[in-house]
């Protein structure tokens, strides 16, 4: 694990990068300061989750990646939204599950991505399966010759679960050009990070695929944009994927009803002290990047932009209560391009007549031992040929009895129970794998 190191790079930027990460902090807190005035007014009607503090985590990440690149955020990442270009209206819409949303209104959270202009993919709340999907995004890419990275967040918490160790792993061996970023806020809900994971820096969790790591200061936004561009510039040039650990902290609670009263007063101060754009405003200002005319100008251009797109979103219809029934299940070209591979037609796969009689039969399937009872063998290997029932007669496709003889050890002594089928090609599964003594033991 590599410790990045803030301070050489804070003198890598060009003016309006500097300023940029600026506008970008201040934009991200300003939006989510919007929503939970929003919130307070009954005008949202989902969970709303903040990013109060961690603003330099999503913005600097964000900022280190080209337009053609693909992102994939979780729900601390509006600001880097903002950065791909999401216009806060449709945060705002989103949230308040309006007509004129990404997702019309059918969702009142952040699950909206972009495929065709942005390369946004929609957040998954099953924490950690962005990890393996992204994994794809960015083999895909590469696949196609594109030079892409792709990007995806993860918490303290989600870095425990069982799809981030597969997801990394998969995407170490693959050498996907993939930047994983480990948010590591303290917390996740009321378990402190110590309480889940015996490891100082979330970052050593690299070790166990192989794949480089880093560990940065997660309010210092240069410190975190310079990192993730080094890491982005790796994982373009095909040196595989890289896990950035942040180390940050949730200033509020997990979301708008949490008090976070278990939270140490002392701890809370600490953090509250180093407060990103706060930090970030006295660097700009010692290196003579900021002054307090420029920073009004930048709140006004804040303020002007954010009343125009909280109007737009505002006056924006619920959706007709009749648009409950559409886009619930895939319907073809009305709801995308990839279309799926019917077996049936259409019309019997989806509702009201989804419920048709199956009309292929998969051979051997209900012909074992306890077919008469109705319960069908659990694995070929057992299944014997009763004639008991209408379906043990099926022959076995030759192609399966082959493969399946193929594989299986070829029984010396032991003599075939010969079904009773008039199948002409009597299905290899009967070939019985025990003795006839063992068959008299088990009651056959
Ligand atoms: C697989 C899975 N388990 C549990 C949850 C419920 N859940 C949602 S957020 C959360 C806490 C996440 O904590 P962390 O990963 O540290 O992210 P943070 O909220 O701190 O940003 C949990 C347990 C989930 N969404 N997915
Ligand atoms: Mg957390």
């Amino acid at each position: 694990m590599a410790k990045a190191n803030g301070a050489n790079a804070h003198k890598q930027l060009t003016r309006q990068q500097y300023l940029d990460l600026y506008y970008y902090m201040r934009l991200n807190r300003a939006v989510e300061d919007t929503m939970v005035k929003l919130f307070r007014q009954n005008k949202i009607v989902g969970g709303l989750y903040s990013s109060l503090g961690q603003e330099a985590v999503s913005v600097g990440t964000a900022y280190a990646l080209e337009k053609k690149d693909w992102l994939a955020p979780m729900i601390r990442n509006i600001g880097a939204l903002l950065v791909k270009g999401v216009p806060p209206r449709d945060v705002f819409m989103q949230h308040m599950a309006k007509y004129d949303s990404p997702t019309k209104g059918k969702d009142g959270t952040s699950h909206f991505g972009d495929l065709d202009n942005l390369h946004i993919v929609s957040p998954i709340s099953m924490l950690g399966d962005l990890i393996p999907v992204m994994t794809g995004v960015a083999i895909a890419g590469r696949y196609l010759g594109q030079k892409i990275v792709a990007m995806t967040w993860i918490g303290d918490g989600g870095s425990s679960t069982g799809v981030f160790h597969e997801g990394l792993n998969f995407a170490a061996v693959q050498k996907a050009p993939f930047v994983l970023v480990l948010e590591n806020n303290q917390w996740a809900y009321s378990t402190p990070v110590k309480r889940q994971v015996p490891l100082e820096n979330l970052a050593d969790r690299a070790k166990a695929y192989g794949i480089p790591s880093y560990s940065v200061d997660g309010n210092d936004v240069v410190a975190v944009y310079t990192t993730a561009a080094e890491a982005v510039e790796r994982a373009r040039n095909g040196q595989g994927p890289i896990l950035l650990e942040v180390k940050t902290f949730r200033r509020m609670g997990h979301a708008q009803h949490d008090p976070a009263e278990y939270v140490p007063k002392q701890m809370r101060a600490y953090w509250e002290a180093r407060d990103p754009i706060a930090l970030y405003e006295r660097f700009l200002t010692s290196e003579k990047l900021l002054d307090e005319k420029s920073k009004k100008e930048i709140e006004q251009k804040i303020e002007t932009l954010l009343a125009k797109e909280r109007d737009f979103a505002e006056n924006s219809p619920l959706p007709p209560p009749e648009f409950a029934e559409h886009g619930v299940y895939c319907s073809g070209d009305d709801c995308h391009q990839i279309r799926p591979k019917w077996e049936r037609p259409v019309s019997e796969v989806i509702p009201p007549k989804s419920s048709v009689a199956a009309v292929w039969t998969v051979a051997g399937f209900g012909s074992g031992k306890s077919a008469g009872a109705g319960n069908a063998p659990i694995h070929f290997g057992d299944t014997q040929k009763t004639g008991g029932n209408g379906k043990s007669d099926a022959p076995v496709p030759e192609s399966v009895a082959e493969s399946i003889e193929a594989a299986e050890p070829k029984p010396q002594a032991v003599k075939s129970t010969k079904p009773k089928s008039s199948a002409k090609k009597p299905a290899k599964l009967a070939v019985a794998s025990k003795s006839k003594t063992q068959a008299r033991k088990a009651g056959r």
